[in-house]
């Protein structure tokens, strides 16, 4: 997994965890990651000197519905969030 921060503005990270929504204020504390690597600390924004990005690996270990979440306090509760699923 490749995250690329092209937000000039804020900061943002990558989690799949076992949280359901809703999610709130501080959802990277709502569960842990669903499997061993699939996190990336938030990474800077933008700037004139080109854009952050960092790399995960991880195997989705067990089938299920899980969660993508960015972790930064306050977004996943502002929709930044959406169904991972697992087959
Ligand atoms: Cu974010």
């Amino acid at each position: 997994m490749d995250l690329v921060n092209a937000d000039q503005g804020y900061m943002h990270g990558f989690e799949v965890t076992t949280a359901r929504p809703p999610f709130r204020e501080m959802a990277m504390m709502q569960g842990p990651a669903a499997f061993s690597g699939a996190f990336i600390m938030p990474i800077l924004p933008e700037t004139s000197q080109g854009q952050y990005h960092r790399s995960t690996q991880f195997i989705a270990t067990k089938a299920g519905t899980y969660y993508y979440i960015c972790p930064v306090p306050g977004h996943a509760a502002q929709g930044m969030a959406g169904q991972f699923v697992v087959s």
